[in-house]
Parts: structure tokens; C-alpha cells; sequence
């Protein structure tokens, strides 16, 4: 903990100023500084650090008047407008918020979520020196379960030389509240100063300079990942909907993972532990589902298992977009992998504006509406941008990280033909990611691999004469392929693999900031 804000909107005069002269005697030990919020004459009378000013509160520039140039003066913004007044005015540091709905300020002007956060970060670190250098904290329901997801995020890269993250965090109820505030606070400082257990690999991502070297390491990478998948047979718990629930199950079983179907977030903690990964699928979630989707991200979250993220039909209505903003909201997904569409609807709960607004029609992609590059221009800003890696899938399937993205053009229209091939992708996925958390990038194209050459090779058997009997046909080569891998003959990837690498993605200008 570096700083103390006094906070209280209802004692009178002489109990703020006694409650604060304590505190201050407490804070000085520790060499804390202690701001009152709202109370200049408070901050005055105790002859503490400073002040805290909300929008409504005294100005910036009186209150300077009256404490002088020493004393430090906190601000309260929730838009970039009244961050450059602040700024202007001579704060010294902002507090941006509201991240998250909070109980303990019902009265919040705007919950801007991350997103809101990171949009006025960015224009910060693009403005005049004293925005470039102001110190900021954001504030608003953080807490043990989101505090380095939100650092995380925060932390993006981003096109600036010097990209603007905040300093820290600002806390009330996840200490105050806590049974045993000094250890809840400590813990919060832990978290702060780890990283989050989902990241798994801090080595710099690294690209092959010639293509070829390129495909043939992840050829090699894709081997290895599919007999790891094999050997550690991990668990792939998914939370999805009753249309897939069985053929997720029998393709995990197929491809050597091992399926729980759990919708139930109360599990997850539990689930959490056993090193697998979770998919969750936000098929047909009613409000009751997210809830428990909600449990479940943070559960996966605290121990750093993987996350799959499945927005179906994302864009096709206005709950399924504000479903999207909450899941996005509540924790850290790995990966989130959708058609054209869905992935348009990941963009704009990311905070992009986008060009093309066409509304979704249904849950099936339909018709192409992006080229090649403008694609891999989409996903790998969205990566970079959360972090994490994100799969747009189509005929042309592309996956980024944000660093490397890849193009794969493996698989067979009659995916597309029966329900709940995409979810069945993310159940494997999650597993490839389980048991491949080194590369998650690789893991998932490794994954994607193994699923559609699976498409091609029950695709042109005899018996398959549509996509009724296409679906055993390709559970069966799901298994094939994979017990050809752990017998030795894994010829196949090589030979069947079509992955090309996308490097300098151009800036198409579909995404705007918001
Ligand atoms: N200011 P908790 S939100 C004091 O948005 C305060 O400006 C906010 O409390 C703002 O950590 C907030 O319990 C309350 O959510 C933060």
C-alpha cells in the first residue's frame, strides 16, 4: 500500500478531523501519505498530504490556491475530456473509474470498464508532456479475482513508444470488507507485483525469418503437441450449450482429452485445479449462465489454467452483445475464436469502432465480408489489444497473437453443415492449450491442424455421403490421425498442413478506437 484516502461523506466536521489526525499519526509510521477525499478543510486542519477532488467537489485550481503547490491533489475523472482538464489544472496524479459496477459509489457517473480505462490511457500517452507523465490509478470493484487481469490488460503495448499503463489501483471494499483487512491487503499487493498465473511464458514470442523454417518448426511443434494431448490426456471442461454438449464430448474423448460438461460455476474452483482448460460457450446464455460463466473465468484464472472463449452468435442480438461485454469484463480468455461476425462483436467489446456495422442474421457465418489481410489486420489488433490470441474462422481460418499470425486453409465445407463443428474447434483448442501452455499460439494452430485434416480425411472417405454421416466419420479420423502421431507416423501434418504465416499485416483502418 503507498497511499491512504480518508473517505467519509457523512461525519461531522470535528469527527473527520479527529478520525483524520489518527490516521495521519498511523500513516506517518509508515511513511504512507494520506488524502483526504473532498475536504480540503479537512486535509487543512490536519496538515496531512493532500486532497482528493470528484467532479463535483471544489476545483483543482481553488483548492491549489488554498494547499499551495506541496500538498498533492488527486483528481476523479471518467472521460478523456475531464482527464485533460484535470491534467490542465494541475492534478497530480488521476483516479479513473468506474472500472466495474461497485456497492460501495452507487452515484458513479459511467462504468467504463477496461476499455473506458485504456481509451483514456492511450490519449494520455499521445498528448503534451504533463499527460504523458501523469501518474493515474483506476478504481472501481477491483478486486483479489481481477486485479492482474486488469493490470494485464492494461499493460497491452501499444503504438506509442512510451505506452501509458496506470501506476495502481485505488481499493475500498475488497480491504475494508475483507474479514482480515491487513492480510487481504497484502494479498492485493501480491497480485500486483506477480505476474498472473495464466501467463505462462514470459520469453519473447519468435518468429522464424524464412517461411519455410517457419512452417517446418510449427509442423514440428504441432507433432509434439498432438502426442502431449495424448500423454497427459488433460481436462477439458466445457460450459456449453445442450445442442453440442455430446459431440464436444466425444470429440474431446476422440483427440485423447478428457471432456467434463459442467455448466455449473460452483464446480470450477474445483475443476480449476486439475491443470486442464475451459471453454465457455456462450451458445444460448441466459443471465442465470453468465453467472456462472462468470465464477468460472475467474475461478481459471486464479490458477492460471487456459480459457476459451466461444461468443456464438455474438452480433445476432443486443443481449448477446451486452453477454459478450460481460464475459470480456469478468476475466482473462486465452483465446476467443468466432466466425467473421462473432469476432466483429469481440472487436467492438474490445472498444473498436467498427467500419462495417452489418448486422448479424444469424448464427451461421454467412457469406465472406472481409479479404485476407483486412482479416489478419482485425485479429491481430484484437490480440494485441487484449492480450491474448484470437481466431477468426472461416474458410480461411486466421489466428494471431498479436505478434505472429497465421493463415490455415486446412478443413471441409461439411464442418459447416452440421451443428456445432466451431464449438467442438473450441473444445479442442482448450485442450491443445492444456496441454501446450508453453506456445499458446502454436497449441491452438497445432489444435486447429489436428481438427481439420480430420474434416478432409472423413470428408473423402467412401462411406461418408453427406454431413449425416460425415460426423462419425470424422470423430473416427479425430482418433486416427492422433494414434498415428503416438505410433510414429505423424508424415501427415507435414504433408497435409496448409499454414502460411502473415507478416507485416497493413493497416486496413477497418477498427477505429472508440
Ligand atoms: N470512486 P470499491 S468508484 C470511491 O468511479 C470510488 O470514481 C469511484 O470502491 C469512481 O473498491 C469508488 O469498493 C468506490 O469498488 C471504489
Amino acid at each position: 500500500m503507498t497511499v491512504v484516502q480518508y473517505r467519509d461523506k457523512t461525519s461531522d466536521t470535528g469527527v473527520l478531523i479527529d478520525t483524520a489526525k489518527r490516521l495521519h499519526s498511523i500513516c506517518q509510521q509508515y511513511k504512507a501519505p494520506l488524502i483526504i477525499n473532498d475536504r480540503v478543510d479537512v486535509a487543512l486542519a490536519v496538515g496531512c498530504e493532500g486532497v482528493h477532488l470528484g467532479q463535483d467537489d471544489m476545483d483543482i485550481v481553488t483548492a491549489r490556491q488554498i494547499l499551495g503547490r506541496d500538498k498533492i491533489i488527486g483528481a476523479t475523472v471518467s472521460s478523456i475530456h475531464e482527464a485533460k482538464i484535470a491534467v490542465e489544472r494541475g492534478a497530480d496524479y488521476l483516479g479513473i473509474g468506474t472500472l466495474y459496477a461497485t456497492a460501495t459509489k452507487k452515484n458513479t457517473k459511467d462504468i467504463i470498464g477496461v476499455n473506458g480505462i485504456r481509451k483514456i490511457l492511450h490519449c494520455l500517452e499521445r498528448g503534451g508532456e504533463e499527460e504523458k507523465v501523469i501518474k493515474t490509478v483506476c478504481i472501481g470493484g477491483i478486486n483479489a479475482s481481477n486485479l492482474q487481469v486488469v493490470k494485464y490488460q492494461l499493460s497491452a503495448p501499444s503504438r506509442s513508444s512510451e505506452p501509458k499503463s496506470v501506476d495502481g489501483v485505488a481499493i475500498v471494499s475488497a480491504i475494508i470488507g475483507a474479514d482480515q483487512p491487513k492480510e487481504a491487503a497484502n494479498n492485493l499487493k501480491k497480485l500486483w507485483t506477480t505476474p498472473p498465473s495464466f501467463v505462462k511464458s514470459t520469453d519473447p514470442v519468435f518468429w522464424f525469418e524464412k517461411e519455410t523454417d517457419e512452417i517446418s518448426s510449427l509442423r514440428g511443434f504441432t507433432i509434439k503437441a498432438l502426442k502431449k494431448v495424448h500423454e497427459k490426456s488433460p481436462l477439458s471442461h466445457n460450459m456449453t450449450n445442450l445442442v453440442v454438449q455430446n459431440f464436444a464430448a466425444s470429440v474431446a474423448l476422440a483427440i485423447g482429452a478428457s471432456p467434463i460438461m459442467s455448466n455449473n460455476g460452483a464446480e470450477a474452483p474445483d475443476l480449476a485445479k486439475l491443470n486442464g482448460a475451459l471453454v465457455i460457450n456462450m451458445g444460448t446464455a441466459t443471465l442465470d449462465a453468465l453467472a456462472n460463466h462468470r465464477q468460472a473465468i475467474q475461478a481459471y484464472n486464479r490458477t492460471g489454467g487456459p480459457a476459451v472463449l466461444d461468443p456464438v452468435g455474438a452480433g445476432a442480438t443486443g443481449a448477446r452483445k451486452e453477454a459478450l461485454g460481460f464475459l470480456m469484463a469478468s476475466g482473462y480468455f486465452d483465446l476467443i475464436k468466432g466466425n467473421e461476425r462473432e469476432i466483429m462483436a469481440v472487436a467492438h467489446a474490445s472498444g473498436f469502432a467498427l467500419e462495417d456495422s452489418s448486422q448479424q442474421k444469424g448464427v451461421d457465418s454467412g457469406d465472406s465480408l472481409f479479404t485476407l489481410e483486412q482479416k489478419a489486420y482485425i485479429v491481430s489488433r484484437i490480440a494485441r489489444r487484449e492480450r491474448n490470441i484470437v481466431l477468426m474462422t472461416g474458410a480461411i481460418d486466421v489466428v494471431s497473437d498479436g505478434i505472429r499470425t497465421y493463415s490455415i486453409s486446412n478443413g471441409h465445407k461439411y464442418l459447416g453443415m452440421v451443428t456445432g463443428s466451431g464449438c467442438t474447434l473450441g473444445t479442442t483448442i482448450s485442450a491443445y492449450l492444456a496441454a501446450n501452455p508453453e506456445d499458446k499460439l502454436k497449441a491452438a494452430v497445432a489444435g486447429i491442424l489436428h481438427f481439420e485434416i480430420a474434416a478432409e480425411e472423413g470428408a473423402k472417405r467412401e462411406d461418408v455421403k453427406g454431413p449425416g454421416t460425415f460426423i462419425p466419420a470424422f470423430i473416427d479420423e479425430l482418433y486416427r490421425l492422433r494414434m498415428e502421431v503416438v505410433e510414429g507416423k505423424g508424415d501427415w501434418v507435414g504433408e497435409r498442413m496448409k499454414v502460411k504465416t502473415i507478416k507485416g499485416v497493413p493497416d486496413t483502418g477497418l477498427l477505429k478506437e472508440l
